[in-house]
């Protein structure tokens, strides 16, 4: 695979195929855990695990907070497939591979995609460790022509100019709602876009003011490219933020964002989060 034209099909396909063979298990489900969000694949019962780095053309995870691991087994009786860790621009990978996974996980048979992240919040009404499902995002990469499926386009995978006003799921984000406010997390479940920007380094005040503006009510460096990828296949998508941390808007501010921070925001809510997220496998529908 090169930069320009990424992983062909048969490239995927090899990938799955290999991973389908050992593990014999085709599940419906796919996950992907974000910073300080990896406990979740510790749930799954009867596992199967592969090493990033052991398996065919997969990239590698470079960040602290990140297993390079990818978990089979099942969650609540289902079977699930779960990256903990995932791949991000500013690690310095081209975009096509960045997504890759998720080809992987479309070649596996999986039709749902539950993700999470990290984020920081623009939105004034947001408080750390609010839970925002994701309605919409700004692809700052994209706009600028940094987009997963730049390049030659194969009709196996999907068309050509996929369409992203549905991006989002509308009957997996009532699900979220739902099943937040029957475990009782209503006080801290939102609602939000979700702007993607490249990292690795946080966004200056200025940067903040302008995407607030924009429409933006959280910002982050994943999701987006994977949500496009996901999309183009056919497949569905849940996106959730954790809020890790407020970004700075205001120059009186002595705040200054960090990864330690957005690590122990996550610790502190990852229950709850995995909770969530196991609950609403378990009454997720596939035809
Ligand atoms: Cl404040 N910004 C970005 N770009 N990503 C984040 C974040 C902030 N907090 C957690 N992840």
């Amino acid at each position: 695979p090169d930069a320009n034209t990424g992983y062909t099909y048969e490239d995927c396909k090899a990938t799955a195929d290999w991973l389908l063979t050992q593990t014999g298990l085709s599940p419906l489900v796919g996950i992907v855990c974000g910073s300080g969000l990896g406990g979740l694949a510790d749930l799954l019962k009867d596992q199967v695990v592969f090493n990033y780095k052991d398996i065919p053309n997969f990239p590698q995870s470079t960040v602290h907070g990140h297993a390079g691991r990818l978990v089979f087994g099942t969650l609540k009786g289902r079977a699930c497939v779960c990256m903990q860790g995932r791949f991000h621009l500013y690690e310095g990978y081209p975009i096509q591979k960045i997504t890759l996974p998720m080809r992987i996980f479309k070649l596996l048979g999986v039709e749902t995609v539950l993700m999470t992240n990290a984020a920081g919040g623009l939105n004034q009404d947001f408080k750390v460790g609010d839970v925002m499902i994701i309605k919409d995002h700004l692809n700052m990469p994209g706009l600028a022509g940094n987009n997963p499926l730049s390049g030659p386009n194969d009709e196996r995978f999907g068309v050509r100019f996929p369409c992203m006003s549905d991006a989002y799921d509308r009957e997996l984000q009532q699900l979220a709602l739902d099943v937040g406010q029957d475990l009782g997390y209503g006080d801290f479940l939102r609602e939000g876009v979700y702007c993607v920007l490249g990292g690795p380094s946080f966004e200056t005040i200025a940067e903040c003011r302008m995407l607030s503006k924009l429409g933006a009510d959280a910002v982050g460096m994943s999701t987006v490219h994977e949500v496009i990828v996901a999309r183009h296949c056919g497949m569905r998508v849940l996106a959730l933020s954790l809020i890790t941390n407020q970004a700075v808007m205001d120059y009186d501010s002595e705040e200054k964002a960090n990864h330690e921070e957005v690590l122990e925001t996550g610790k502190q809510r990852a229950e709850q989060l995995e909770r969530l997220i196991s609950t609403m496998v378990a009454r997720i529908e596939h035809n």
